[in-house]
């Protein structure tokens, strides 16, 4: 890989695992692919899906709601999930068969207990920057390529935001599972990447 080129592991927890509160269908499928190509990235950044347990996301802060019920909030849609990704908790933890060791920086995200942040690079209020893109634009990237989970919900995002912010953009299917919550979104997003100039590509073309 060029060295304007980073990989984006985007929120390869417990929880987003079989066993895990909010699992993907064959989330930790993923972990070999991921495995195989982070080494040979120049700059490698894993992120972490990390909440307050009174975040405004989980359904169990939201009297007579229960998971999975889409509501508005501040004017815009929230989905609300089960309990996950709880800072410090064991299903907040990166999952233990993903090798770290070409992670160059682990970003965590989602902290304000207002406010959700599904995209790696600005809140879900569209404005609130991670700092994620600074730490690119200062190490010299150009081109993300994106892995993880979910690939309907944090992985379209990430790559939706790091396209906005004139990134070369591309989500690794194979290194990638999605949640489909509600059922369509799945295909509806690889439509709206596809649409926006995002490429879908496939480990083995790496
Ligand atoms: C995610 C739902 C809620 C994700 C995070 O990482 O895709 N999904 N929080
Ligand atoms: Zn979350």
């Amino acid at each position: 890989m060029q060295k304007s080129e980073a990989l984006l592991i985007i929120d390869v927890q417990n929880d987003f695992c079989p066993g895990g509160s909010l699992e993907v269908n064959d989330g930790d499928a993923i972990i070999p692919v991921i495995n195989s190509i982070s080494p040979g990235f120049h700059v490698v950044v894993a992120t972490q899906d990390w909440h307050p347990s009174d975040h405004v996301s989980f359904a169990s802060n939201h009297d007579g709601r229960k998971p999975f019920d889409q509501v508005t909030m501040n004017g815009h849609d929230q989905i609300l999930w089960p309990e996950h990704c709880v800072a410090g908790s064991k299903g907040a933890c990166l999952h233990t068969s993903l090798d770290t060791r070409a992670v160059d920086l682990i970003l965590r995200k989602g902290t304000d207990p207002a406010l959700d942040s599904y995209s790696a690079f600005l809140e879900n209020d569209h404005k609130t920057p991670t700092g994620l893109e600074g730490y690119l634009n200062n190490r010299g990237i150009d081109t993300v390529y994106l892995a993880g989970l979910a690939t309907d919900v944090c992985v379209f995002f990430s790559a939706t935001d790091a396209k906005k912010l004139g990134f070369k953009t591309k989500v690794i299917l194979d290194a990638c599972r999605g949640i489909d919550v509600p059922e369509g979104a799945l295909d509806e997003t690889l439509e709206t990447m596809k649409k926006n100039g995002i490429d879908l590509v496939q480990s083995k073309e790496l």
